[in-house]
């Protein structure tokens, strides 16, 4: 770690300012080569202050700048640090990046300052990892659940999780050199009941998933239905904006029409397709082989029927495709006298009038996120913390099963969970998992 790593913070592009900074033990002797100013003496430098200064490009050239020290370990990484705010531009941020490396600073790898955050304690794993979902956060929700897991939330869990694991073992490696008759039935219960209450722990977080699958990644909802039915409208009345053209012309729309709105902080992604009808025009029946693909593709279908006329054979067929994945049946057209034989669940709209828009939006957003789930307690952001504490949950399971078995093999089934709910935090045995980490950070992280 005697390496001084360097990399700029800021998005590179045309902005007022950028953030260079320098992590590890050698900033300062680097800072003291390339920036002065009459406040500072660097001997008594004074952390977490702005100082205005100087900084050298080359002999004859200064720009004007911050110089802002933050002294180990009360810093980020927990490593002396040193940031200059200069002004933005692409060019002079690279070549302040080029003068810090050529005075002795290492380019930092993607990640690497968080990476050293964690090396030093200063945050766990899942924190790390919830650094990342911010800075990629697209929704509110998304934003929460970050926010939430950055704040240690998770975490807490875990450790206490942990800890109690911890007693237990320690109470049976306490009592393994005696004959197994000398283990009280009552503290044998004991641990059980432990291991059961961290399973119904696990099970409550493992529920959240499919809620947080969505507010993480957002939910594409294909809008599906024969020509005319007015899909592109409903699109258009969803999203507030003009974005698909609508005619009376069967068959106007052919091809694929994205569009994102956030609703209650989730990322709504509309899909607007071709009508789902017979065709010998080229260019419309591609646009149709679309329209099949993004049912397969969509986590909910809207299924738009035209309520001022009776049922076709399109619709039937329709209606039969989409049986089997997570739909609505939406009947447009309703300032029209109603035609259409009524269904069950129907969400009855008007696209043109904007008549039931938001009740279709709630619908959608009640087929997604579970009714006791509170946005603002989510936690888990990702696949691999998912994944480790599914594993987890079988674990105990499994130890639960095993019942039976002697103590010491008990002993050892509850260290391997001890050790797999460390994967979450980084309060484990494995590398692997910490290096996969910290390379999905960007530069300067
Ligand atoms: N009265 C009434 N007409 C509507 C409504 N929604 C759409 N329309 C009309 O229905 C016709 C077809 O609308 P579109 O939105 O283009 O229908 P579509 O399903 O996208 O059609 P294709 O792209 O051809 O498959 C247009 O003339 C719309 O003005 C509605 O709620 N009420
Ligand atoms: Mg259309």
């Amino acid at each position: 770690m005697e390496n001084t790593i360097v990399a700029i913070s800021t998005p590179l592009g045309r902005g007022a300012i950028s953030i260079i900074r320098m992590s590890g033990e050698r900033s300062l002797d680097i800072a003291k080569k390339v920036f002065s100013s009459s406040k500072l003496d660097y001997k008594n430098i004074e952390p977490n202050k702005l100082y205005l200064g100087s900084f050298f490009l080359n002999q004859q050239t200064k720009e004007k700048c911050f110089l802002v020290y933050f002294k180990g370990p009360n810093s980020f990484t927990g490593e002396d640090m040193i940031e200059f705010q200069v002004h933005g531009g692409v060019l002079l941020s690279q070549k302040i990046l080029n003068i810090l490396i050529n005075n002795g600073a290492k380019l930092a790898n993607p990640g690497e300052f968080s990476e050293r955050a964690f090396e030093n304690g200063k945050i766990s794993l899942d924190e790390a990892e919830a650094i990342i979902g911010e800075i990629n956060a697209e929704s509110e929700g998304e934003l929460i659940a970050n926010l939430n897991l950055a704040q240690g939330k998770l975490k807490l869990k875990i450790t206490k999780m942990q800890d109690n694991l911890t007693s237990l073992i320690a109470q049976i490696e306490a009592t393994l050199d005696y004959p197994e008759e000398d283990f009280e039935k009552s503290a044998k219960e004991n641990i059980f009941n432990q291991i059961y209450n961290i399973k119904n722990d696990l099970l409550n977080i493992i529920n959240q998933e499919e809620s947080l699958k969505y507010v993480n990644k957002g939910v594409n909802i294909a809008i599906i239905g024969a020509p005319n039915v007015g899909k592109s409208s409903l699109l258009n009345a969803l999203v507030g904006q003009d974005k698909a053209i609508v005619t009376d012309i069967a068959g106007t729309t052919r091809d694929i029409i994205n569009e994102q709105i956030i609703y209650k902080g989730i990322k709504f992604n509309f899909i607007d397709t071709a009508g789902i009808r017979e065709s010998n025009d080229v260019v419309e029946k591609i646009g149709i082989e679309r329209s099949q693909k993004s049912i397969e593709n969509a986590d909910i279908v809207l299924c738009v029927l035209d309520g001022s006329s009776p049922l076709n054979s399109y619709d039937e067929d329709i209606i039969k495709k989409i049986k089997d994945y997570k739909h609505i049946i939406v009947i447009n057209k309703s300032d029209c006298p109603r035609k259409l034989q009524t269904f069950k669940n129907e969400i009855v709209i008007s696209a043109k009038e904007e008549i039931g828009i938001e009740k279709l939006k709630q619908s959608i957003f009640d087929l997604i996120i579970s009714k006791n789930i509170d946005l603002n307690k989510l936690m888990i952001v990702n696949e691999r913390q998912s994944s480790i504490l599914k594993e987890s949950y079988q674990l105990c399971k499994k130890i639960i099963e095993d019942k039976q078995q002697s103590m010491d093999i008990i002993a050892m089934q509850i260290k391997n969970l001890w050790n797999c709910l460390g994967k979450i935090t980084g309060q484990c045995e494995n590398e692997n998992i910490i290096n996969l980490i910290f390379s999905k950070f960007c530069l300067g992280k």
